[in-house]
């Protein structure tokens, strides 16, 4: 086992991992015209110029305290992750600004999440992934789908047609993991990355820069999950258990082209995005 560079990890990602959205041409989502209901755009004609700039904040509840808002809605594209909350009482830690949001299915079926409703889901580019199985089988993952979403989409891009709401190609992030299997001594689980993990891999397709926040945790780690639950305490949020945290947080810190003192106070890596490296 011989680790790649820091040069050669990114060409890997670059050569092997682009986003994909789900196979409209193929199985039942061919069956079923899925293709009509698509957005007009793939995500690459929507931002064909891409971003120079552009930051990924992780939903950890080291971000509190940070005062890192100004910072991050100065980049000029945001991705945000699930139900990650906006409310002014975050702001000043976590910013506003917001051009991405990527989602697991479970935001899509369970009502509670108030997808249909809350403004946190409008006017963005949204990406909703499901856990399927390595297989590719795309029948037996439109029948039995880890959360019950494809109905709620349908619904949504009839209710928005304008919308861009993407669905991930399972094979993006089974290509992810295969990237991060091999360069990573140990086994790690075989379950997909997590969404922070596979909305980096998004962001460097689509940025010249990217600043993440708080996936390699800064000083202020602590048993505590999510910004927005100061309350629920589960280190496994911040170490992983379903997803292999640990294995992804590694990777990411390999590629890092910021400082330690980045890491510490702000629980901030830097990379450079596919465009500026020629692999
Ligand atoms: O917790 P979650 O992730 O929504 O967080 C988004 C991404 O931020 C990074 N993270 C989060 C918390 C923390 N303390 N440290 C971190 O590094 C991770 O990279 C994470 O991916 C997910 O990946 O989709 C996940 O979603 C939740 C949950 O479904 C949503 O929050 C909606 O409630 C999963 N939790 C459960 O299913 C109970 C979580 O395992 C993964």
């Amino acid at each position: 086992y011989m680790p790649l560079s820091k040069h050669d990890l990114l060409c890997e990602l670059k050569n092997r991992v682009w986003f994909k959205t789900l196979p409209s041409t193929e199985g039942p989502f061919k069956a079923l015209n899925y293709s009509l209901l698509e957005p007009k755009n793939t995500l690459y004609q929507l931002h064909h110029d891409g971003f120079k700039t552009c930051a990924a904040v992780m939903n950890s509840a080291a971000i509190l305290g940070s005062n890192l808002g100004e910072e991050i809605d100065s980049h000029d594209a945001v991705m945000r992750f699930n139900n990650a909350p906006l409310s002014e009482e975050y702001r000043a830690d976590i910013g506003v600004k917001t051009t991405l949001r990527l989602m697991n299915s479970q935001l899509l079926a369970d009502p509670s999440f108030n997808f249909f409703t809350d403004p946190i889901y409008r006017n963005i580019t949204m990406i909703v992934w499901d856990p399927a199985a390595y297989t590719g089988d795309m029948e037996e993952w439109y029948q039995n789908p880890d959360a019950n979403f494809f109905s709620s989409y349908e619904q949504r891009r009839r209710m928005f047609p304008r919308e861009n709401l993407y669905i991930t190609d399972p094979r993006f992030y089974w290509e992810l993991w295969d990237v991060l299997q091999e360069n990573t001594e140990a086994m790690i689980h075989p379950n997909p990355p997590s969404s922070g993990f596979q909305g980096i891999a998004v962001m460097l397709s689509l940025c010249d820069q990217l600043d993440v926040y708080e996936f390699v945790p800064s000083e202020r780690i602590s048993m505590k999950c999510h910004y927005y639950e100061k309350w629920k305490l589960n280190p496994a949020c911040t170490l992983g258990w379903w997803h292999d945290l640990r294995a992804e947080k590694y990777f990411i810190l390999r590629m890092n082209q910021g400082t330690k003192d980045d890491i510490t106070k702000k629980g901030k890596v830097t990379l450079s995005g596919y465009r500026a490296n020629d692999c």
